[in-house]
C-alpha cells in the first residue's frame, strides 16, 4: 500500500485502503500492556425519549462495557428517565450544549470516576471510550467490534463504517464531500464516512482530541487530531442503523448546522496548521544562521 506523507504533520503517515484504514507511526507502537482492559460506553442524546432505552439495553449485551453513560443533553422529552431506567447512568445538561459538548461531559464523568476510584499514587486505569449515538437501538450491540483492535492494543481510534441507510437527503454529500476533503488535506487520512459518530477511543486518542470541535464538527476534527497525533486510526465496518434525516425543513437546517461546524473545524485546523509551518520555517532559518 503505498504511504502518503501527511502534509499538516510530516512525522505521520496514512495507508490508503478499503474498509480497514489505519494511520501507523513508529511513534505508535502502543504495547497491549497499556491498551485499555474495559470499556465505558458514552450515548450523547437529545430527545431520543422512542430509542434511548433500547439503545442502552443493546449496549448492555457488548463484552466488556461495564459503565454506560447517558449524557442528556437539555431533551425536552424524558430521554434521561427511559434511559436510567433502561440501566445507564445519567449526566443532564440542563440546556442544551451540542453533540460535543456531551460527548466530552460524558468523557470527563468517566475519567473522574477512574481518579477517584484508584488507590492514591496508582495511575488510573483508564477504560476505552466508546462513543455511541443514541438513535442506534437494538443495533448499538454491534458496535462491539469497534472495541477489539483498542482493547487488543492495535488501534488508538476506530471508527464505524455503515451500511448505507434507507434514505440520506438535504444536502448530506455536500458535508460529507466537505468532512472528507478536509479530513484528508489537513492529515492525509482518506475517510470513507467521516462523519461516523460511532467510535472507540483509547486514552491516548482521547487526550489528542481534546479540546472537541463544537458541535457537529467533532467527528472530523477528531479524525484529523488524532492522526496527526501520530496514532493509529482503523475504519471497520458495523452493521449499524440509525435514524434516517429526510429532506424537511428540519433535516434542512440540520444538514447547514452540521456544514457549519464541520467547516469551523476543518478552517481552526487549517490555520494552526499553517502556523506551525511558519514557526517551523523561522526556527529552520535560525538554526541554518
Ligand atoms: N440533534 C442533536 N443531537 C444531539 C445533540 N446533542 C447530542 N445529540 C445526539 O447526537 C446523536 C446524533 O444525532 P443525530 O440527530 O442522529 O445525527 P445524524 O446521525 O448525524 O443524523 C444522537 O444520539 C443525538 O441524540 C444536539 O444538540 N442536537
Ligand atoms: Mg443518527
Amino acid at each position: 500500500m503505498p504511504e502518503k506523507s501527511n502534509p499538516a504533520h510530516p512525522n505521520a503517515s496514512t495507508q490508503g485502503s478499503s474498509a480497514s484504514k489505519s494511520a501507523p507511526t513508529s511513534a505508535t507502537a502502543q504495547s497491549s500492556a497499556t491498551a485499555p482492559r474495559a470499556i465505558a460506553a458514552i450515548i450523547p442524546a437529545m430527545n431520543e425519549a422512542d430509542r434511548i432505552a433500547a439503545t442502552v439495553r443493546s449496549t448492555k449485551q457488548i463484552p466488556g462495557v461495564d459503565i454506560i453513560m447517558v449524557v442528556d443533553d437539555g431533551s425536552a422529552d424524558d430521554t434521561g428517565v427511559r434511559a436510567r431506567r433502561a440501566g445507564a447512568e445519567v449526566v443532564t445538561h440542563r440546556k442544551n450544549k451540542g453533540k460535543a459538548a456531551a460527548m466530552m461531559t460524558g468523557a470527563f464523568a468517566i475519567r473522574n470516576r477512574e481518579i477517584s476510584d484508584s488507590d492514591p499514587g496508582q495511575h488510573p486505569d483508564h477504560r476505552a471510550l466508546l462513543f455511541i449515538d443514541g438513535d442506534l437501538e437494538d443495533s448499538a450491540l454491534n458496535t462491539a467490534p469497534l472495541a477489539e483492535p483498542v482493547l487488543a492494543g492495535e488501534a488508538d481510534m476506530t471508527i464505524a463504517i455503515l451500511p448505507a441507510q434507507k434514505r440520506k437527503g438535504g444536502g448530506f454529500g455536500f458535508v460529507v464531500g466537505l468532512a472528507k476533503k478536509g479530513i484528508a488535506e489537513l492529515s492525509g487520512f482518506e475517510a470513507t464516512q467521516p462523519l461516523s459518530g460511532m467510535r472507540c477511543l483509547s486514552r491516548e486518542a482521547f487526550d489528542a482530541a481534546l479540546p472537541f470541535a463544537a458541535g457537529w464538527g467533532v467527528e472530523a476534527a477528531m479524525t484529523i487530531d488524532v492522526v496527526n497525533a501520530g496514532l493509529r486510526v482503523e475504519e471497520v465496518e458495523c452493521d449499524l442503523h440509525h435514524r434516517v434525516t429526510g429532506k424537511d425543513l428540519k433535516a434542512q437546517m440540520h444538514r447547514a448546522a452540521q456544514y457549519r461546524d464541520v467547516a469551523r473545524a476543518i478552517v481552526v485546523r487549517r490555520l494552526r496548521a499553517k502556523k506551525q509551518r511558519a514557526q517551523l520555517a523561522r526556527a529552520e532559518k535560525e538554526v541554518s544562521k
